[in-house]
Formats: C-alpha cells, structure tokens, sequence
C-alpha cells in the first residue's frame, strides 16, 4: 500500500465557478426570458431545471455552456486554488484535479486545461484528469458537488466527500457522507482522517 495519499478535487462547482459563471452569461444573452436564481436552484443539472422552467429553457440553458469562452471566464470558487495550492504542498500528497468535460468538445476540453494552467499555474497540467467516469480512478478522496458519482465501477477507491453548491445545500444530511461546507471548512482534517 502506497503511503501518499491521493486526493481528487473536481474543477466545476468546487474550484470553479460554474453556476455564478451560467447565470451572468444567461442572463446577458436572454434577459427577457426567466431565469432560476443561485438561491433557488435545486438539482445537479441546470438545464433539467430549466427545461421544467419552461420547455425551451433547456438547450438555452445548454447554449451558455457550449459557447466559446464560457469555461475558461468562470471565476475561482472562493478559497478554491489557495486549498489546491496549500493541498499540493503538503508531504506525501498528490493532488488531481477531476473533472467531466461536456460532450460537445469544441471548446471545453481546451478550457479547462487553460484555467488550470491560469490559476494554478503551467506545472499543474501535469495534475489534470479528464474523465466522464469519475469511478474508474482511484484515489483516497473524492471532493466533489455532485451528489452521485455512479460509472462502471460499483465500488470506487475513493470516499466522496461532498462539496456544498447552491444546488446540494437543501440535500438532507446522509450520516455515511462527509461535507465540506466551503473552502473555509476543515478539509485538512478530512485529509489526515484518511491518512491513518
Ligand atoms: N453540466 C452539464 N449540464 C448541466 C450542468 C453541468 O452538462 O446541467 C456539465 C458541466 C461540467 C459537467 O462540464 O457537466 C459536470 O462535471 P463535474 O463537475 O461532474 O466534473
């Protein structure tokens, strides 16, 4: 058994601001259509509650993400890069950054790899995986904001700690599943927990 411990940190939601990110470029691009605000979102899929919105709001919703610039313009989740920073400093840590793409790979793939190497620097895209199966890759830990993390692996290596959103934020607590309520919460703790 390796002694390091491996922590994967997902980029939307968690170091990046995507939901802040859609609805300002939403908002721009269709103002006189209604819109869900950060307070009132619920659900993982923005466009699944925009499609319930109103029909057409859907590939609306799904047209702010696919445009050009819209990953790489996200602004950094507070605390976000200096807890990745602070993270991959300390002794027998790797660090990855995991995180989906979206299918339509125009400009999201490229991106990602232009934020991260933005805020984190060029030496950091050593540390990026790109995956749309998070449960394939081992690790120790899991941060992330989606509630469920399913793939072809029915048993991941990894604990999910879960990431508070302004989508996940009325969830109710599930005893077996840790939380870090932002970046301002103990996540060192959560990383020596799991070096015993
Ligand atoms: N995404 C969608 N539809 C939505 C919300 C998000 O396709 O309604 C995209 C944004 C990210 C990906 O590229 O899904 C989620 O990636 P992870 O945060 O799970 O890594």
């Amino acid at each position: 058994a390796s002694k390091r411990l491996r922590v994967l940190v997902d980029m939307d939601g968690v170091i990046a601001d995507f939901e802040g990110g859609f609805l300002k470029k939403y908002r721009a691009k269709y103002p006189n259509d209604p819109y869900i605000t950060l307070e009132d979102r619920r659900g993982f899929w923005v466009s699944t509650q925009y499609g319930q919105l109103r029909s057409d709001l859907c590939e609306k919703a799904i047209s702010i993400w696919e445009s050009e610039n819209f990953f790489i313009e996200l602004d950094p989740v507070p605390g976000g890069v200096e807890a990745v920073q602070q993270m991959s400093k300390m002794e027998n840590t790797d660090v990855f950054i995991c995180t989906s793409p979206i299918k339509h790979y125009r400009h999201c793939p490229y991106e990602k790899y232009a934020w991260i190497e933005k805020h984190l620097g060029h030496e950091f895209l050593e540390q990026i995986i790109l995956t749309r199966d998070k449960t394939v890759v081992t690790g120790d830990i899991l941060i992330d904001d989606k509630p469920d993390i399913l793939g072809a692996e029915p048993n991941p290596t990894w604990e999910h700690v879960l990431f508070t959103a302004c989508h996940n934020k009325h969830l109710p607590p599930c005893p077996s599943r840790r939380r870090l309520l932002s970046w301002d919460d103990d996540w060192r703790s959560i990383l020596e927990s799991k070096r015993h």
